[in-house]
């Protein structure tokens, strides 16, 4: 349209307001097998009796309705989809005992929202432990008005994720262990690609593509590049960036990019899509465990399809794109100094069953009887009170339409994504990583200037023992997690609630009475403080509590000690019956076990 006609501008106008529809999904969940990597068939959670689960696809400005039916025998179940805000619609966000009741085996549940974003996100259970078991699958918000839409000729997705070959109840009960003191995270057997591996993506030659990628996995992060190409990122995690360009990224679990990739005008040779582990989050590197993995961008599909031998020793000599450096393309200048600031650190430490457990400072998420948004709309007056919410869940009041700073100090020598749900947050400072023995926290009068346009997105990680700031607004009224998502570290507890203008969600929220109904058939009561007390909301009596510390001066390798001497002892006890039986003279095994009980403390067994 080479001159302005006002007529048909309106008709356009109108017809993109008119255009938003509405998506249904109905949805059966239940267990089939599969075997995505040709190695292990085990069972999986699919939906209508598929799996991989379907990408879901709106337009922004959609309405999405998904009717789920949970018909796993044996499992609640939940969704959340990962990155929507849900702005006024709190509980539709997913996570059980924060917005929602758990979905009872037999119980349905409508989630129904509109869309009013854009760009790469994915849908996952959000019970606890669930969704390695293959319940996530890309959601992707077309968006005609997007700055690069005449940009680029065709769309991709590439899901990326770890791979395990037992189910995670096997997985979860071995890694919350006694038996696991040092909160040894499972090792996966594979890295996927689409849910499968060796894919050949068909592309044509001298075209642009929309590529959307995530990772979909439970642990470790992910490096992607292209040989022979590079790329611009024009998205992360739904916010659009400065067109940048980029050889390799890094990819956590629950983070998204979206890049835009010109192909080559010649068709005689096809290029490996490279993946690789970041090695440096697993704890042991068993030896048939294949790091790095080749799928190919297919020019040419009679031509070789040779797999890429990456030139390093380890994932630590990557250097990836760091996604700190990225510009929003809105340019949304660098929240104002913050009416508020939550300052916490994290660990990992051992409670007294021994299991090892995360905390924030020195709790670990617990869930508490009733789930916290319901505590909002039960609890009149008493709403900004932090206490009803419980000590366990780690419950933070923001005042509505305050700055919102939060400062993540790292006590753990891990990566550790950071995913906070209703918002995307500006990433402030992200510190360098350092040793084991000198845990760094932010120090406010000894920082590099904060970023005058910083990157936003939805999941940020933190480097090893290291720092970082993050700053949003709290306009979004609702009960919001805050967590790890590698999916180990939140089922050891590592999560916050904030529970963010709670006075208005109450005053302008209304939860359907079918979530009523699934809490009725889940048993769990729907008013009350955390403790599920609805006569003294700032009486806690009851509440779900972690379990108790260790007595003092046990650490982990003192666990470690004391369980080795506790199999000591049986097998000394078994000597000794066995020498008894055999009316021969007693050796010492007790002497062995009181050597190793002097190491209790904190000397590495030997
Ligand atoms: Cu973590």
């Amino acid at each position: 349209m080479k001159y302005f006609n006002p007529l048909l501008t309106s008709a356009a106008f109108f017809a993109s307001s008119i255009a938003a529809k509405t998506v249904t999904y109905d949805w059966n969940i239940t267990w089939v097998n599969a075997n995505p990597d040709g190695l292990k068939e085990r069972p999986v959670v699919g939906i209508n009796g598929e799996w991989p689960m379907p990408t879901v696809e709106v337009d922004k400005g959609d309405r999405l309705v998904v009717n789920v039916h949970n018909a796993l025998p044996d499992h609640n179940t939940s969704i959340h989809f990962h990155g929507m805000y849900q702005n006024g619609t709190n509980y539709m966000d997913g996570p059980p005992g924060i917005v929602q009741c758990p979905i009872v085996p037999g119980q349905d549940f409508t989630y129904n929202f509109t869309v009013d974003q854009n760009g790469t996100y994915w849908y996952h259970s959000h019970v606890s432990g669930q969704y390695p078991d293959g319940y996530r699958a890309p959601f992707i918000v077309h968006d005609k008005d997007a700055y690069f839409a005449q940009d680029y000729d065709e769309e991709l997705t590439w899901a990326l994720s770890d791979w395990y070959h037992e189910v995670m109840d096997t997985l979860s009960a071995d890694f919350l262990n006694l038996y696991n003191p040092t909160g040894a995270e499972p090792v996966p057997q594979n890295l996927l690609f689409n849910n499968s591996q060796n894919n050949s993506v068909a592309i044509k030659p001298n075209t642009t593509y929309l590529i959307h990628i995530m990772n979909m996995g439970a642990l470790p992060s992910i490096f992607l590049w292209i040989e022979d190409h590079d790329f611009e990122i024009v998205e992360v995690d739904g916010v659009y960036t400065e067109p940048t360009t980029a050889e390799i990224i890094y990819i956590t679990p629950a983070q998204r990019y979206s890049i835009l990739l010109k192909t080559k005008d010649t068709t005689d040779k096809n290029f490996g899509i490279v993946t690789v582990f970041d090695q440096t989050m697993f704890d042991v590197i068993p030896d048939d465990l294949q790091l790095n993995q080749t799928n190919w961008l297919e020019y040419n599909s009679s031509a070789p399809h040779d797999h890429v031998t990456p030139d390093y020793d380890t994932s630590e000599d990557i250097e990836a794109f760091d996604d700190f450096n990225l510009i929003p393309h809105d340019r949304k200048p660098l929240l104002p100094e913050p009416d508020q600031e939550i300052v916490l650190s994290f660990s990992m430490n051992n409670l007294l069953s021994g299991k090892n457990y995360a905390f924030f400072e020195n709790i670990t998420y617990t869930a508490p009887k009733v789930p916290s948004l319901y505590t909002v709309m039960s609890s009149g007056d008493l709403v900004e009170n932090p206490i009803i919410y419980g000590e366990y869940t780690h419950s933070f009041v923001l005042e509505h339409m305050n700055t919102i700073q939060l400062v993540l100090n790292s006590e753990d020598p891990g990566v550790h994504p950071f995913h906070m749900h209703g918002h995307e947050f500006q990433v402030i400072h992200r510190d360098v990583a350092y040793d084991d023995d000198s845990p760094t926290p932010f120090d406010p009068e000894n920082h590099d200037p904060f970023p005058e346009y910083p990157v936003r997105r939805d999941t940020v990680f933190v480097r090893p023992n290291s720092n970082i700031v993050l700053r949003f607004t709290a306009d979004n009224p609702g009960v919001w997690i805050f967590h790890c998502h590698i999916e180990w570290h939140l089922e050891q507890g590592l999560a916050i609630t904030l529970v963010e203008a709670p006075a208005q969600l109450q005053k302008t929220q209304k939860i359907p009475q079918q979530h009523y109904d699934v809490c009725a058939a889940a048993g769990v009561p729907t008013a009350g403080n955390a403790a599920a007390n609805t006569e003294n909301f700032l009486d806690l009596t009851g509440q779900n509590a972690q379990e108790p510390d260790l007595p003092p001066g046990f650490t982990a390798r003192g666990i470690v000690a004391l369980v080795f001497s506790c199999v000591a002892a049986f097998v000394g006890m078994g000597a000794i019956a066995w020498y008894g039986l055999a009316d021969i003279a007693l050796n010492t095994p007790e002497l062995e076990i009181l050597e190793e009980d002097e190491q209790f403390s904190d000397e590495t067994p030997k």
